[in-house]
């Protein structure tokens, strides 16, 4: 079972901020922001390259996620950024699509 699987089974402690029959919402274990949480499916899907067209109604419902989540936390009043790396070029290690949630800086005009 993955890393991810293993926090959506209870296997692994996390800060759960938000939780519903088809994703999870939890603190970044290493935040790079005051505000670092990363949205994910219950279902096992490997990446953004490994999404099927049955997956839109999950994908939508992962930026709704952030959007509420994000909501919740007075830092991300004037914006923050959601991130997926997809992939070995793009830096992806835990091989479970999840969406990161960074907010509480500012980070200009920078793409990374
Ligand atoms: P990436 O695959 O590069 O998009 O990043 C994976 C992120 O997952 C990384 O920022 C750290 C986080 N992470 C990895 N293992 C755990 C864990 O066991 N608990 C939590 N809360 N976060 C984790």
């Amino acid at each position: 079972m993955c890393i991810f699987c293993k926090i959506i089974e209870k296997e692994i402690p996390s800060t759960i901020l938000y939780e519903d029959d088809k994703v999870i919402a939890f603190k970044d274990v290493n935040p790079v922001a005051p505000v670092h949480f990363l949205v994910v499916p219950k279902q096992h899907i490997a990446s953004l390259a490994e999404v099927e067209d049955a997956d839109e109604g999950i994908l939508g419902h992962i930026l709704n996620v952030c959007s509420k989540v994000a909501k919740t936390f007075p830092e991300c009043e004037n914006g923050y950024r959601v991130i997926n790396n997809c992939g070995e070029n793009a830096g992806q290690t835990v091989h479970h699509i999840h969406f990161h949630v960074i907010g509480g800086v500012n980070m200009g005009e920078k793409l990374i």
